[in-house]
């Protein structure tokens, strides 16, 4: 495997020279920012990007992410067009050797927290989730809530120009069921597959946040089992996942190293972080650390290596810790030692692995 961190473009307030200091993290996972789902990402772009990394000594490892426009995901007419902008940005990222590209197929809004900032008993400070806090957001306000917490960063998946147009946004996904939505993101993976093949490019879907349907709104990609049906209605490698245990784990009845054994062969990134349940529909994201959270880390990562994963990790939502200020989840001080710790694990499993054969 190789570990990773998210990056999130120039104005990211984590410099990559910090990031190529973190022991065993040799590339970044990346995104252009500023661009918004349905827009072309241009050649030279893309070589912008990637000359950023290259510069500061690290590999441009994925994209995360590439969205996906409104129109493929209620599958109206316009999609083709869309459809035909994300070819073009595929090609222009494929010519540039760019192997794993990121995405997620929820409506309306991409991960949803309560609260941003969660104290804990130690001061630090955790992403957290409970439904009840949820139910009693006007949905069409949970963008000012987010926003109002983000510390002045523009939280990925939420971007500002498409939640002004929030009530137009449920208008359109107001007929769309969970069938709708699965059939729309087969017809998109089946129109992107040849150019994956072309430029040996591996989608990656990510899975719904958290694993249920929020605000009505219909979620696909909730568990282990919904993840492999995907796998088998587009068979074909380059239609692949990335395996979030943190998002997974939100639902207690996800097993996620079943759900890695299960997709064997599909997960081609994999973003491991650790979840604490503290009661149906609520949690919060501990420290990455087995003993913090709900999740046996060792058992994630051995899944992991047991499969034969060769693919991109990243270590995901960081508590805000020592002070630092940052994007919320997105800080350098947890997140290194997360990074640390998950390869720290990786290197017992792989040395107890060969020891037993020998
Ligand atoms: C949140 C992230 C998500 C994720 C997208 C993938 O911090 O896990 O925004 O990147 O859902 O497209």
């Amino acid at each position: 495997m190789q570990m990773t961190l998210r990056w999130f473009g120039p104005t990211d307030s984590i410099e990559l020279w910090k990031i190529r200091q973190i022991p065993g993290v040799t590339g970044v996972v990346s995104t252009l920012y500023d661009k918004k789902p349905g827009e072309v990402w241009t050649a030279e772009e893309v070589r912008g990007l990637k000359k950023l990394v290259v510069d500061a000594g690290l590999e441009l490892a994925g994209i995360e992410s590439v969205n996906i426009h409104d129109a493929i995901k209620v599958g109206s007419p316009e999609r083709e067009t869309y459809i035909d902008n994300y070819i073009t940005s595929l090609e222009n990222l494929g010519r540039e050797g760019i192997k794993v590209v990121c995405y997620n197929f929820m409506p309306v809004f991409d991960w949803t927290r309560s609260d941003l900032a969660k104290l804990r008993p130690d001061g630090s400070t955790v992403l957290s989730y409970r439904q009840e806090d949820v139910d009693k957001v006007d949905p069409t306000k949970m963008f000012e809530q987010m926003d109002a917490n983000s510390n002045g960063f523009m939280l990925p998946g939420w971007e500002p120009e498409r939640m002004a147009r929030i009530k137009e946004l449920f208008e359109m996904y107001k007929d769309i069921d969970d069938t709708k939505l699965f059939d729309n993101l087969v017809y998109f993976l089946q129109r992107i597959m040849p150019v994956c093949e072309k430029y040996g490019i591996y989608m990656a879907i990510h899975p719904d946040d958290p694993a249920w349907p929020v605000f009505g709104l219909p979620r696909i990609v909730t568990s282990g089992d919904s993840l492999v049906r995907l796998m088998k209605a587009v068979d074909n490698p380059h239609n692949g996942v990335t395996l979030c245990s943190g998002s997974l784990s939100s639902n207690p009845e996800n097993d996620i190293p079943a759900a890695i054994r299960a997709l064997k062969g599909r997960i081609h990134f994999a973003h491991v972080r650790n979840t604490k349940h503290n009661g149906p529909k609520d949690f919060e994201e501990s420290a990455h650390l087995s003993s913090d959270g709900s999740l046996d880390m060792y058992e994630v990562m051995k899944a992991l290596y047991d499969i034969g994963f060769t693919g991109i990790v990243r270590p995901d939502h960081g508590r805000a810790i020592w002070g630092e200020v940052s994007m919320p989840g997105y800080g350098l001080y947890d997140r290194a030692i997360g990074a640390s710790y998950l390869i720290g694990l990786w290197e017992a499993i792989g040395k107890s692995a060969t020891n037993n054969k020998g």
